[in-house]
This record gives C-alpha cells, structure tokens and sequence, in this order.
C-alpha cells in the first residue's frame, strides 16, 4: 500500500457537461494525480435520480469518460470507472440508509430543497436519498479528500456525519472524509443569472457553455451574457456579480490573474472585455475538443473495463468488512 492519500470525486452523467463542471471540480483532479490516490467515477446511478433517456445516458457515460481524460485525467495514474459496474457502492448505500442516516438529515440537503422546489412529495424517493449513495460512493475507499464544487461541500459534511456515526455504532470501519472546494471559481454562475449556479440541468442553454458547445455557439452565449449597470472592469462579487463571474471564467481558462485582467482592461467597457473572453473560451473549447474528439468509444470503454477491476478490488473487500461487523456474515 502506498502512504498517498486517496481522493475520490465524481460527476453524473445528467446532461452536458459544462465549464462550470471544468473549473469547479475536473482542473482540481488533474493537478491532484501526482501526489494522490485518485479514484474518479462517471456515477450513472446518480443521474436517475430524475428522468432520463436510455439513450442519451449510455452516450454521456463514455462522454464523461472523454471528458475525464481529454481534461488530463491519466488512467495510468487514476482509477477512472462507472459506479454502476462496481454493485459494492449500491450495496453500501442501503446499509447507510439503515446504520447512519436520519430522515432529518436528508430533508436538510439544500440540493434537494432546490431540486424539490415545491414538489418534494412528488419527486422520486432515489433524488431524496441521493446524498446516502455518495456517502457510500466516498467512504468505500478509505477517502480522504473529496475535491469539490461549493455546492457538494453538505453532502461531503453528512458523508463525515454517516461515517461517524457507522463506526461508533460498529468499530472503525470507515475513514472520515473532508471537502476540497477551490478557492476560486468553486463556483461558477449563470451566463443569464449570476445569483443561480451554472448547471448543465438548465432547462435555458443561454445560461450555461457546454463542454460540447461548438466555439461560434459558446462565443454567442459570452456575448449575450448579462452584465451588471456601470462599465468599469473591476472584481467585486457583491455589487457586480455577473462580472466577476466571467472574470473568474477568463481567468480560470486563460490563467492570467484576476488583478491583470483588471489592469488591462483599465479605461475599456465591457464589450471590449466580452469580446476577448468569447475569444478565450473558443480557442479552449477548440483544443479541449480536438482531445475529445482523438479519443474512441472502444478506448473509453476499454478505460472504464480496467477501472472496474481496480475498483472493485478495494470495494468489495470494504464491503465485506461491512457485512461482518453488521452480523450478515
Ligand atoms: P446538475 O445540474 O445535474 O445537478 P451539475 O452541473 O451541478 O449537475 P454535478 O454532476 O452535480 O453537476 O457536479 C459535478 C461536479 O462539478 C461537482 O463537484 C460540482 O460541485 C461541480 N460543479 C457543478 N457545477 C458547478 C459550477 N457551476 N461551478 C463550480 N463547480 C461546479
Ligand atoms: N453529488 C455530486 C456527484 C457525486 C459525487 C460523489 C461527488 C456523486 N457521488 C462522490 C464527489 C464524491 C453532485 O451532484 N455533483
């Protein structure tokens, strides 16, 4: 066993990836494989919490995948596979449900209030208890760090909580996680509401720039992105959040610092601005494209088969622990 921490995260193939999921979680991941354990998931089994087509899900699994890897993700250095082919996470997940987890905690969950909106007793029971399964999906390999957007930092706290409260009920089965959450662009907002973050689930593809989007398409979108009143290009979240939202995009994807962004764009408006930021994210979305577009179904297949072995190794021996201390076995 290496000494190196272990890390895991995931994204559900729920719809079309966007910059937000880039900025936010997959650039962390990439700069963390040198120095970590790393275990990354395409978690299938999260995204039908709420609807989805057979179809357009078997094509986002090995998107994801592409995108994982088009991004930096090494399989040589991480465990990149599909929760769904490693049965130990579902496994785990009812166990939790009845050793750990409260009604209480899950009708806390601000993703599921916002998620519910007003239909909480008509939306799926797997949405409700959606945080118990990436409970499992973290604490089954001994993680330590879940690197994060924002807007998972209380799902990773219940995770911490779930775990406590397993091992003082069993022994020290589990490890208890934390969250990573970046310092900036943990999380990045709408392109048409900057107080709403930006989600790939957005019934208005106006708000969001898909990873997918052609250039001439996300160019479009910068340029009709809301801007706050006055013109001056200065960071101030409070008074002018839409700005310091793309900002932090242009900066996040050309990596020049928010202070020289604000120097060199002294004295200029925000069409100038807007302009040079469309110009940004096109020529990243044309690279990051020609990666994906290298990559095959058959090699993101063939990926996911070897993650599936390296996975479910920890997993089931996790399990099986599991199952002892419980008295299934
Ligand atoms: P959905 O709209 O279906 O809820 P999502 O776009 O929020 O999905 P997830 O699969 O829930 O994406 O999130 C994957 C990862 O990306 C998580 O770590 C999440 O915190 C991060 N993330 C998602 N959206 C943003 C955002 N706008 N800014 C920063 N990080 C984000
Ligand atoms: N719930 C997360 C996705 C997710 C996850 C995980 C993230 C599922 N399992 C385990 C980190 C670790 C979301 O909605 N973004």
């Amino acid at each position: 066993m290496s000494h190196k921490k272990t890390i895991f995260s995931g994204i559900k193939p729920s719809g079309d990836l966007t910059i937000g999921n880039y900025i936010g979680a997959i650039t962390q991941w990439v700069e963390m494989q040198e120095e970590y354990n790393c275990i990354f998931s395409v978690v299938d089994y999260h995204a039908i919490t709420v609807k989805q087509k057979p179809e357009d899900l078997r094509r986002r699994i090995l998107d994801i995948t592409k995108i994982y890897l088009a991004s930096g993700i090494d399989p040589k250095k991480s465990i990149v596979f599909q929760q769904s082919a490693v049965p130990a996470h579902t496994e785990l997940g009812w166990v939790l449900n009845c050793c750990g987890t409260y009604i209480s905690d899950l009708k806390r969950m601000i993703q599921f209030k916002e998620k519910a909106g007003d239909k909480q007793d008509a939306v799926s029971v797997g949405l409700f208890d959606y945080p118990v399964l990436m409970a499992a999906d973290i604490i089954l390999y001994d993680t330590q760090i879940v690197p994060v957007g924002e807007d998972q930092k209380q799902h990773v706290e219940l995770a911490r909580d779930i775990a406590k409260r397993f091992n003082n009920q069993y022994g020290p089965v589990f490890v208890i996680p934390e969250a990573l959450i970046k310092k900036e662009g943990a999380r990045i907002m709408s392109l048409s509401d900057p107080m709403k973050k930006m989600a790939k689930s957005d019934d208005n593809p106006v708000g969001f720039i898909a990873l997918l989007d052609s250039p001439e398409v996300a160019r479009k979108k910068i340029m009709k992105a809301v801007t706050d009143s006055g013109s001056e290009i200065i960071y101030d979240p409070k008074n002018k959040p839409a700005l310091a939202n793309l900002l932090t995009i242009h900066s996040s994807l050309s990596g020049e610092s928010i202070k020289s962004l604000e120097k060199k764009f002294a004295g200029r408006g925000y069409g100038d601005f807007k302009k040079e930021l469309a110009e940004v994210v096109a020529v990243f979305l044309t690279d990051f494209q020609k990666k994906f577009n290298k990559i095959s179904d058959a090699d993101a297949k063939k990926i996911l088969e070897n993650g599936r072995k390296q996975a479910t190794k920890l997993a089931d021996a996790k399990m099986e622990k599991v199952r002892k201390v419980i008295g299934v076995r």
